[in-house]
């Protein structure tokens, strides 16, 4: 018999996470962006243009996900693992977005690796936030957010936030942040 659901409602499910390696190891979507896809991202675009041609393009950070209905209600959920590596002296990042509903917050938990959670409001407020295994970061409503990976390892995380959220990459890529976070002389600075 077929079931009668409203719209957005789902059958309930279960997914399998490796909290050990920070992965989920059968996800149904795999989102990647390599070095190419962050042109106009960091300080020094001519390291970045020689990773991509001398360094083979490499991945900088992957989503894995089993996407749910992108609506009001629903909770998206995904594992958010970023690479180890620099470009130049500035370390791996993501793009970093706000939510286009603004009014939608997001839990990062780290399951591995370390760096920082760069947090931005178009107020011109600023805030960062350790992430190591086990750490818990809150992104308020209204805070655009970006990782850092300030280690040897991936930095992963699982991160949850709400249906309607959106992503908004448009005002990140004209803004950026107020601080980068480098490595020079073998210490982590942020300028
Ligand atoms: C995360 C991010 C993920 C990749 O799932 O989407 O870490 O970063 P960018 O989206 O900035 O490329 C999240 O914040 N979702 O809302
Ligand atoms: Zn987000």
């Amino acid at each position: 018999m077929s079931k009668i659901r409203e719209e957005g409602v789902i059958d309930p499910f279960s997914v399998l996470i490796d909290l050990e390696n920070g992965t989920m190891p059968e996800p149904s979507n795999r989102i990647t962006r390599k070095a190419s896809d962050m042109r106009g991202y960091y300080a020094d675009g001519k390291a970045l243009e020689e990773l991509i041609t001398s360094g083979n393009d490499p991945l900088h950070y992957e989503v894995l996900e089993r996407p749910v209905p992108q609506a009001r209600g629903h909770l998206m959920y995904c594992i958010s693992r970023l690479m180890p590596g620099r470009v130049g002296e500035e370390l791996f990042m993501t793009k970093g977005h706000y939510h286009s509903v603004k009014e939608t917050a997001e839990i990062y938990l780290c399951l591995g690796g370390e760096g920082y959670m760069a947090m931005k409001t178009a107020g011109g407020a600023w805030a960062v936030e350790r992430m190591e295994r086990g750490r818990m970061v809150y992104v308020p409503p209204t805070w655009a957010h970006r990782s850092i990976n300030t280690g040897r390892e991936i930095l992963s995380s699982f991160c949850v936030y709400p249906g309607e959220a959106g992503h908004n990459y448009g005002d990140i890529e004209k803004e950026g942040f107020p601080k980068r976070i480098f490595m020079k002389g073998g210490r982590i600075v942020m300028e």
